[in-house]
């Protein structure tokens, strides 16, 4: 099995120990959901500018490309709850009515269809970066990405030890994740023009924080890095 070229990465070549390859490596795309990015959508709805949130979209369709032909595992995340809201924290879905003036927030009727329910035409994963049949899907009550979830299973039965994070949005759902699988002992690449914030300083100090203490969860670079070693 090949050994890929080593990510030039920030504050470190990625992975830590070069031993990069398909076999060992899973691309994650969090929550690349209607409801993070597009018209109608939760993000939408809540006032912020889904042109940020959809920016990750082309370039992770090259990216995506290149991992499946590589034979990198790729797991897609949805962030949501059932129908009858039992997995919904009462706190989460008060802060979510908190934003606007119409009172409505998770689990109530938007322009998509009830906001971050499974089923609902916002919940389902935007067309471009469709998963193929095979191709792990797992839905997630909370922001991380392995609370509550079997995500941890999937990945130590496949022999993942490197993940590569990308999707919505850098500072919460993508940053929850990285921080966990981190801590679960994965080593973890953010790419950075494949995650994007609702607020662009919030992307940049996500990033900044990855580089203290020597990459305290990890390293983040930008897609062509990490595509140059791919194709080395
Ligand atoms: C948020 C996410 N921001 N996917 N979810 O509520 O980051």
């Amino acid at each position: 099995m090949k050994t890929f070229s080593s990510v030039q990465a920030n504050p470190y070549q990625w992975p830590w120990n070069g031993d990069l390859r398909a076999a060992n490596t899973a691309l994650i795309l969090i929550d690349m959901q209607i409801d993070f990015c597009g018209v109608g959508g939760y993000v939408d709805k809540m006032g912020y500018d889904i042109s940020l949130t959809r920016a990750p979209i082309t370039p992770l369709r090259t990216l995506l490309e290149v991992a499946r032909a590589k034979g990198l595992k790729v797991i897609h995340t949805r962030e949501g709850h059932r129908p009858d809201l039992s997995d919904l924290p009462a706190n989460k879905r008060w802060r979510s009515q908190q934003i606007g003036t119409d009172g409505v927030g998770i689990g109530d009727a938007g322009p998509c269809g009830r906001i971050l329910v499974r089923g609902e035409p916002g919940w389902e994963l935007i067309p471009e970066l469709a998963p193929l049949p095979g191709e792990v899907v797992i839905d997630k009550p909370g922001k991380g990405s392995f609370y509550a979830t079997d995500l941890d299973m999937v990945l130590r039965q496949a022999g993942i030890q490197n993940i590569v994070l990308t999707g919505i949005t850098t500072d919460v759902c993508v940053h929850t994740t990285m921080r966990d699988a981190n801590d679960r002992g994965y080593e973890c690449l953010l790419l950075s023009d494949c995650t994007a914030a609702t607020d662009p300083g919030n992307h940049q100090a996500a990033l900044n924080m990855i580089t203290m203490q020597g990459g305290v969860f990890g390293a983040h670079a930008r897609s062509e890095a990490l595509l140059a070693a791919l194709n080395a």
